[in-house]
């Protein structure tokens, strides 16, 4: 006996349900409906096709819409150019919007089949990835980690309003609503918690947040059934207002999903609109349901067909011949796409990630802007600064400069930060340029890139480099992803600073000292500077603003707790460790500095080992050896020209990296020497693979100053 596929089945069962239908109705056929249910039987057949093409062995990816139709409601409640960040399943959102747009349901159909195929002509990826996006449709395509996208739409619906208050451009219309969608199991992730945690705060504070949050409940996540209720209570929050629709109530559906719709856009306050669905054909791909849903159960969802229920609710005849019409078009539309070109070489696949440029110079604010932003007291004529000075004047000076920058993070504004370096920004430029955050590293980063991808230009800070780790997804997966999965037609330029690595006295603990970079540095695209030298802060931040302007370049820009106050170098008082202010100074993203003219070693640092290696430096120097120091500053990418030069001019390489043993910055340096042919001598010293631990037992496992000079010792009489 042969089984029926159940998409097959599916098929079947749709078609007869739908020629039964036919022989009776009689009712007048409503263009809108019937646009809806052109909507909702593609995407359905879109599934069905991808089946049959996986059991011949040929397509990717199939996780399907199937059952989830019913959201296409929600696209016809809202317009096109409404920002739409999307759940997977969302095959009748998008060719519903599509059609809003002007395109022809052939259009639509293309652009998801050459998403399928992986196509270079997808829309959506450029053929990275099976999603939903378009930039023409206001469709930002998202990766596939459940809710990640959640904390991004916070951002994007805060962006219109901010940019009509700041008189800057916004990407979006002002009275536009931003809408995402997630499913019932997404709802759990602390992301999504989060982030309506989140957009109720933001409505305490009184600020308007137009975002329609709608949760797709089919009841069930991949296998683990969602509780009865549950949904109902969890997505019930202070400050959101709470809608719920049956998907397979059509009249009721379209209804509510027009009055979420219109309440958030006349309140400018979000709502949460509580879907309905049902799931077809499995989670995804490979997923066999029947393992853990009874016969009896799949068998009550097909009652709750939301493509019937509008069948129904239409009453015209011929919906069976428009079904039928419609399969036909995605068969013949599949054949046309099955062979269009595919991503061939590392170069394509890594093209969007390219434009990793030096940066280039930012233009500075008039000087009569910049005078009134610096109280008339220009840091340039203010002699030497430190660290901490040097980022603040760099950060009123980009300020001043670029109208679209906006400063925030957790104590930024009243506090000007734990160590200062925001003090002053938010008087000289008010609340909506430099504002607190609530204490969520998710919700900053997120809120950044939602405005970041709107046209506005984030520098939020992260409080401390230990406090990245719970939100890293979002500068790893969303951030520094976008622009290759969009391919570049979503961009979110940001410069995300974050202080870090150890060495602070009087306040240690792990927490307060962490010197693991590892996880920025494998980071495809993300550019990582770390600069030590006060008079190198403001260029390389300024090369980091003026990269994202120009490139949507997202970067991080670590800066080094322990030197944001040093004043000195060598002894107390000499006041070495201060540097000049020059609003035109440069320096290029992956440019070194090279410190002295020694050509007996060369010492590589960054960060506090520069600062430890030239003290170094100058107590061999007193004893006739000539060093010189190369401070890397950029991390990623790593100064590759400069250490070559400056390796061979000694012959005698000295790694001093304060970072971790394994995994630390030591291993790409040493890496890219060897791999570009350099013959001589070498060797490193690291922190130890450890935690740091509170007081002077921190001293056991940094990397110290005179672990440094044991080993330039040690290299130079080799
Ligand atoms: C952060 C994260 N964890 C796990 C997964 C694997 N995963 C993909 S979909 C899914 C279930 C999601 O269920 P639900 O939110 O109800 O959406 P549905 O697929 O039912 O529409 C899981 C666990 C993931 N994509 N992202």
């Amino acid at each position: 006996m042969s089984v029926v596929p159940p998409h097959e089945e599916l098929d079947r069962h749709v078609r007869s349900a739908l020629a039964e239908l036919d022989a009776t109705a009689t009712g007048a056929a409503d263009p809108d409906r019937l646009a809806l249910f052109d909507a909702m039987a593609g995407s359905r057949l879109i599934d069905i096709h991808a089946r049959r093409l996986r059991e011949q062995g040929q397509g990717h990816y199939t996780i399907g819409s199937s059952g989830h139709e019913s959201n296409a409601y929600v696209a016809a409640a809202l317009r096109p150019t409404d920002p739409a960040l999307l759940h997977y399943r969302s095959g009748g959102f998008f060719l519903a919007r599509s059609m809003q747009a002007g395109r022809s349901l052939a259009d639509g159909l293309r652009a998801i089949l050459l998403s399928m195929v992986a196509s270079t002509e997808d829309a959506a990826s450029g053929g990275r990835h099976k999603v939903f996006g378009d930039a023409e449709l206001s469709i930002i395509p998202q990766t596939s980690t459940i809710a990640s996208h959640l904390p991004r739409a916070l951002g994007v619906a805060l962006s219109t309003a901010r940019a009509k208050r700041l008189g800057v451009e916004c990407r979006w219309p002002r009275d536009a609503i931003t809408v995402c969608s997630f499913g019932d199991a997404s709802l759990n992730h602390s992301t999504a918690a989060g982030a309506l945690n989140a957009a109720g705060y933001t409505v305490a504070q009184g600020l308007p947040l137009p975002l329609l949050f709608v949760c797709e409940d089919n009841g069930i996540g991949i296998s683990v059934r969602t509780p009865s209720g549950w949904v109902a209570a969890a997505a019930r929050r202070p400050g959101l207002t709470y809608l719920y629709a049956d998907g397979d109530d059509p009249a009721t559906a379209r209804a509510t999903a027009h009055e979420a719709a219109q309440i958030v856009r006349r309140t400018r306050k979000p709502v949460l609109l509580h879907l309905r669905t049902v799931r077809y054909l499995s989670h995804a791909g490979s997923d066999v349901e029947t393992a853990y849903r009874s016969a009896v159960e799949l068998a009550a969802e097909r009652d709750r067909d939301p493509l019937l229920a509008l069948a129904r609710d239409l009453g015209t005849p011929d919906l069976a011949q428009r079904y039928a019409d419609v399969a036909d078009l995605v068969e013949k539309l599949a054949a046309e796409v099955a062979g269009s070109p595919t991503l061939t070489t590392a170069e394509q696949v890594m093209a969007p990630l390219a434009p990793r440029e030096p940066g280039g110079r930012l233009r500075p604010a008039d000087p009569a802007m910049r005078a009134e932003a610096f109280g008339g007291k220009l840091p340039e004529t203010a002699g030497p600064l430190t660290l901490a000075q040097s980022i603040n004047a760099a950060l009123t000076d980009v300020l001043a400069a670029r109208p679209e920058a906006l400063v925030f993070g957790e104590d930024v504004a009243r506090k000007g930060g734990v160590y200062g370096l925001t003090r002053g920004l938010a008087q000289r430029f008010g609340a909506a340029r430099v504002f607190d955050t609530l204490l969520d590293e998710q919700s900053i980063l997120g809120i950044g890139l939602g405005l970041a991808v709107s046209g506005m230009l984030p520098i939020p800070e992260l409080q401390y480099l230990a406090y990245l780790h719970n939100a890293e997804d979002q500068l790893r997966g969303e951030a520094a992803s976008l622009r290759f999965f969009s391919n570049g037609a979503f961009t979110n330029p940001m410069v995300v600073r974050i202080a870090g690595l150890a060495y602070q006295k009087g306040f240690g603990g792990h927490f307060h000292n962490d010197n693991g970079v590892a996880v920025l540095r494998d980071i495809p695209g993300l550019v990582v500077g770390v600069p030590s030298r006060p008079e190198d802060a403001g260029p390389m931040l300024r090369s980091c603003i003026a990269a994202a302007s120009r490139h949507g370049q997202v970067s991080a820009f670590l800066e080094p707790i322990a030197l944001y106050h040093e004043r000195d170098l060598h002894e107390q008082g000499d006041r070495g460790w201060l540097g000049e202010y020059d609003p035109d100074a440069t320096a290029p993203i992956g440019s070194a500095r090279v410190h002295g003219d020694g050509r007996d070693l060369t010492i590589v640092s960054f960060g506090n080992g520069v600062r430890m290696s030239l003290r170094v430096a100058h107590r061999l120097a007193e004893r006739g050896i000539g060093v010189r120091v190369l401070d890397l500053r950029w991390l990623n990418p790593l100064p590759a020209n400069d250490l070559r030069l400056a390796a061979a001019s000694t012959g005698r390489v000295l790694i001093a990296d304060e970072t971790r043993h394994g995994g630390g910055v030591g291993e790409g340096v040493i890496t890219l020497l060897v791999e570009s042919g350099y013959r001589g001598r070498m060797a490193r010293v690291a922190g130890r693979d450890s935690f740091i631990p509170l007081g002077a037992a921190a001293n056991l496992v940094l990397l110290g100053e005179q672990e440094i000079e044991d080993a330039a010792w040690a290299l130079l009489n080799r």
